[in-house]
């Protein structure tokens, strides 16, 4: 297995190249490593939203922050496996499963979930969750039951976490990933961009998920979606170029990965999302819901995916899974 080192200095002076060399080197790295007419569908499901107990200053679900969102105990099963064969019909290949928990707990909900796991699987499509932090048993638990992929977002620089998160550290992020790598699961971690942080923050978060051990599979690169009443609801937008030119860093960084534009999608004009694509970017959410907030409509991204002549990645038969 490649053990990649990728130094600060040499994510700033990818920072420092003009922008349209940087997407050329990027789109070069991208068609060396992938099939550049491919992109990957996912589908997120909200399996159980609100009354987290963290104050991740971003987040509707956080319970501390008033921002009118009900409150809801787990979905019943049969619901997501619905919502799971949908999103199949829809080209999704892969569905993913979030939980506004701070931690797993060894409950009836996690019996459920691990159910859940088992049958999104069975539909022949990846099963991927989020669910907070996981204890190494909680993640074998999760792969015995058939999970592709495990989110678990570093979010921003270890520096500037403390500003945004109080009730968690970095470290923890980190040990639940490694308890995730441990159990054979893939790893789907990423961040946000928007929170207030430098530019270096940017880099220094690249520079943690590129050294980690393996490489995530998949990188999310969410731009923040302000929500009224958490602490950033009166955040700047982030220049559309430089959410551009953190993912052609990212791909450059991690030549592997999928890099998925995650949240902040809607309201990014069609033409920016092909140069994203154009610097890396081969995986979308779709769906006209992320967890709580709005994502682009289905024959929105259809329309756009279309017209870039994409083909979406092959949903996987049964058997094969
Ligand atoms: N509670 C679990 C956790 O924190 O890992 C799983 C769900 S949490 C909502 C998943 C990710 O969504 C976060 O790590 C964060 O990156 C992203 N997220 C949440 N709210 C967001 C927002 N308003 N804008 C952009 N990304 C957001
Ligand atoms: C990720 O990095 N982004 C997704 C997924 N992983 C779980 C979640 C985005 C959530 C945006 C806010 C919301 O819809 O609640
Ligand atoms: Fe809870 Fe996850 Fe939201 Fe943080 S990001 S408040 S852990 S649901």
């Amino acid at each position: 297995m490649t053990h990649y080192s990728i130094t600060l200095s040499y994510l700033k002076s990818l920072h420092d190249t003009p922008l349209l060399d940087l997407i050329y080197q990027a789109a070069s790295i991208h068609r060396d490593n992938h099939n550049s007419n491919e992109m990957q569908l996912c589908t997120l499901l909200s399996i159980k939203t609100g009354g987290c107990p963290e104050d991740c200053s971003y987040c509707p679900q956080a319970a501390r922050y008033n921002t009118g969102l009900e409150r809801e105990k787990l979905l019943d099963l049969n619901v997501v496996i619905q919502k799971a064969r949908q999103a199949k019909e829809n080209g999704s290949s892969r569905f993913c499963m979030g939980a506004a928990f701070r931690e797993v707990k060894d409950n009836n909900d996690f019996e459920e979930i691990l159910k859940m796991v088992s049958e999104v699987k069975e539909l022949g499509m990846e099963a991927c969750c989020t669910l907070g932090m996981l204890t190494d048993i909680q993640a074998k638990r999760l792969k015995e039951a058939g999970l592709t992929a495990y989110n678990h977002n570093l979010d921003t620089s270890e520096e500037h976490y403390d500003s945004i998160i109080k009730t968690r550290k970095y470290q923890d992020r980190l040990n639940t990933i490694q308890h995730v790598v441990d159990a054979g699961i893939s790893v789907c971690c990423g961040g946000i961009i928007g929170l207030g942080e430098s530019t270096t923050d940017r880099l220094k978060l690249i520079e943690t998920l590129a050294n980690l051990n393996p490489q995530p599979e998949s990188v999310p690169i969410n731009t923040l979606v302000p929500v009224a009443g958490t602490p950033l609801e009166n955040q700047g937008k982030v220049d559309t170029f430089d959410w551009i030119r953190i993912i052609a860093i990212a791909r450059i960084a991690l030549p592997k990965a999928k890099i998925r534009l995650s949240a902040g999608r809607l309201g990014i004009p069609k033409e920016a999302q092909a140069m994203a694509f154009m610097a890396g970017a081969n995986s979308i959410f779709s769906g006209e819901k992320l967890l709580t907030t709005n994502n682009p409509s289905d024959d929105l991204d259809k329309e756009l995916l279309n017209s870039l002549q994409f083909k979406t990645s092959k949903v996987m038969e049964p058997s094969l899974t």
